[in-house]
This record gives C-alpha cells, sequence and structure tokens, in this order.
C-alpha cells in the first residue's frame, strides 16, 4: 500500500491564462502570473493498494461518480504510466473554503493531488516537475505549487511549459484579496470550454494574444517596483480584456452577472474615494478585490454597504503546496 497526503492552495491569476495551445499537454497560448492564497485549500489523500478493483473518488466524504472520477482516473493514469505501478486508487478530498459559494477550485484540487502522489509513489519530483505534472491535470494547477506570485511560463512542449516564484521580497505579505460572493442562476460555461470556444471563434482573441505579454511584463515591473496602483490597473485592465474575449466568440457568452456588474462599479467608486483597490472576475460571477493589507477594513467598511457580510470573505498570501503525510507498505 502507497499513502500520500498533500495540501494546496488555490491561486487567482492577475495576468490570465486563456487558451490553449495544446489542449492534451495543456500548454498555454500566454504566460500567466497569479497570487497563491491563504483562505481557500485542498487537502487530499492518495492511496494506491494491489487490493483495489478500480479508483475511487470522495469529495468532501462523499463518493463522485463516474463522470467526476474519470477525471481524478485519467490523471492517475499519467502517474501510475511515470511511477510504472500499475495500481488503483483511492483518492480523497477536502475542500477548504470559507462557504460553500462555488469558490471549489481545480487549482487547488488538481496540485493536491499531484502532490499526494508524488508523496505516496516516491516519485521525488522537483518542484518544477510537480509543476508539469499538475499542469497536466488542470491548468492553472501548475501555478499553486508555489506561494506568493508565480508566473506560469508557457514554453513549447511539456518539458518546457511550468510554473516559478516571481521574486518579490515577500510584496504579496503587504497584499490582500477580498472575494465578493455573487449567487448565480445561470448555467455555467465550463473555463476549459469557454476558452477554448474563445480560441477558435472570437474575432477579439488576437488582440488578447498580442497585449497580454505587454502587461505581464506591466505586472512583473510592478512587482519588482513595489507599485500597487501599477499592479492593480494592470490587473484589473488584462481581466476585462480576458472578459470582452468572450463576447466576441460564437456564440458569444459572458460570465458576468448582474451582481458582479454592480461589484465593479462598487470596487471603482471605493477608488475614486481614495482607497486603492482593483477587481478581477474568472471564469464565474465572482468578483476579486485586490488591495493593500493596511487598506482591508475599510474596503470591506465599504464593500458590507452593498453586499451582506456572508457574502464577502478576505484572503492574503498563502503558501505552497505542503506535504501532510506519507505511509508505504508495500
Ligand atoms: C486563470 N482560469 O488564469 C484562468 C482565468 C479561469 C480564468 O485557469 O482547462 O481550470 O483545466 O487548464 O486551469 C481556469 O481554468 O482550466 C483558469 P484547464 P483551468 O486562472
Amino acid at each position: 500500500m502507497y499513502k500520500g497526503k498533500a495540501r494546496a492552495h488555490t491561486n487567482i491569476a492577475l495576468i490570465k491564462y486563456w487558451g490553449k495551445a495544446d489542449k492534451e499537454f495543456i500548454i498555454p497560448m500566454n504566460n500567466s502570473l497569479s497570487l497563491t492564497l491563504d483562505a481557500f485549500y485542498t487537502e487530499t489523500m492518495v492511496t494506491f493498494s494491489e487490493t483495489f478493483t478500480q479508483d475511487t473518488f470522495y469529495l468532501d466524504g462523499a463518493r463522485q461518480d463516474e463522470k467526476n472520477t474519470k477525471k481524478v482516473s485519467q490523471f492517475l493514469d499519467l502517474v501510475r504510466s511515470l511511477a510504472q505501478k500499475d495500481l488503483f486508487a483511492t483518492v480523497e478530498s477536502q475542500n477548504f473554503v470559507p462557504t460553500a459559494a462555488g469558490l471549489a477550485s481545480s487549482a487547488s484540487g488538481l496540485s493536491a493531488l499531484a502532490g499526494a502522489c508524488n508523496a505516496a509513489l516516491e516519485l521525488n519530483l522537483s518542484d518544477q516537475d510537480l509543476s508539469r505534472l499538475a499542469r497536466r491535470g488542470s491548468g492553472s494547477a501548475c501555478r499553486s505549487i508555489y506561494g506568493g506570485f508565480v508566473e506560469w511560463e508557457k514554453g513549447q512542449d511539456d518539458a518546457s511549459s511550468f510554473a516559478k516564484v516571481v521574486p518579490s521580497d515577500q510584496w504579496e505579505d503587504d497584499l490582500a484579496m477580498i472575494f465578493i460572493l455573487i449567487n448565480d442562476q445561470q448555467k455555467d460555461v465550463s473555463s476549459r470550454d469557454g476558452m477554448e470556444r474563445t480560441v477558435e471563434t472570437s474575432v477579439f482573441y488576437d488582440g488578447w494574444l498580442k497585449t497580454s505579454p505587454i502587461d505581464l511584463q506591466t505586472a512583473k515591473e510592478a512587482i519588482a517596483e513595489k507599485d500597487f496602483e501599477k499592479l492593480g490597473t494592470v490587473t484589473e485592465a488584462n481581466g476585462l480584456k480576458m472578459h470582452g474575449t468572450t463576447l466576441g466568440a460564437t456564440p458569444p457568452f459572458t460570465y458576468w452577472s448582474p451582481e458582479s456588474l454592480t461589484a465593479m462599479n462598487r470596487v471603482r467608486e471605493i477608488r475614486q474615494m481614495g482607497l486603492p483597490c482593483y477587481f478581477t472576475m474568472d471564469a464565474g460571477p465572482n468578483v476579486k478585490v485586490l488591495c493593500q493589507k493596511k487598506d482591508v477594513k475599510q474596503i470591506l467598511e465599504q464593500l458590507e454597504q452593498s453586499f451582506n457580510k456572508e457574502q464577502l470573505t478576505c484572503a492574503f498570501s498563502g503558501p505552497g503546496l505542503e506535504y501532510l503525510e506519507t505511509d508505504v507498505t508495500a
């Protein structure tokens, strides 16, 4: 029996990953840059055993159906081939999110699974190779191997596409991200389907590809200079640009709901009051607000005028992958 357990935190991209150059290996079209957060994480235990006759996947204690288990099994296949071990596994994952408002993340999930497999099968993968492995499960997961500011270098193939830490002199410790949780009745377009449709059909995708490297450069300069206004401005612009591409797709779609727009406008108003804060959004209606730790209390007070307290959660910079347990009795 081979058992391993790991914890990985979620990350939010300031410069977004949006589009794949290679769907099988998950090689992105552009580099992205994220901040790993402390508030949301996944703990995953994996057990490989000769006695198992199939893969089984439990999420938050509930046994998952065939469809959800298949994604995990496909990732386990990669690990089995890497380890040259033909063993079925039981995967037990726990998502730690303050509320059950659609914040479960494939980034923390697949990164924790990669770490758990690395421990269980004693693969001894370097962080770089672990980032490459997590990437095969979900693109954004490659960034959750590391804490703080992280860049995913797109590379051009499996060997060269991985994430790495962005030197920051711990500036991320001065920052915060407030989540505005927005309930939405719309049927989701998954990020995987959304980015595929955009790459294939959006008349705005060229503009995204031409300018996201410039945004990335600006973000890295802002981090080196510890210039919050510069980082916030490019974060907000890059997120809006990503969402702009979805409107030019066929058929067009958007992740925004009316309340998302209300939230974005509130952030602009708060900024105009002199409190620096900037929003970003991912493949869903929630709005994330990048701000400085010193302003969190005042910004929360402002947001509480428009949103319920339960809708607001504050996160700070979080750590990279952590190993919790290994037990090998082969
Ligand atoms: C990001 N997103 O950079 C972007 C911005 C959503 C919007 O990475 O298909 O779950 O598994 O590689 O990583 C979410 O997409 O997609 C994502 P796959 P993933 O965070």
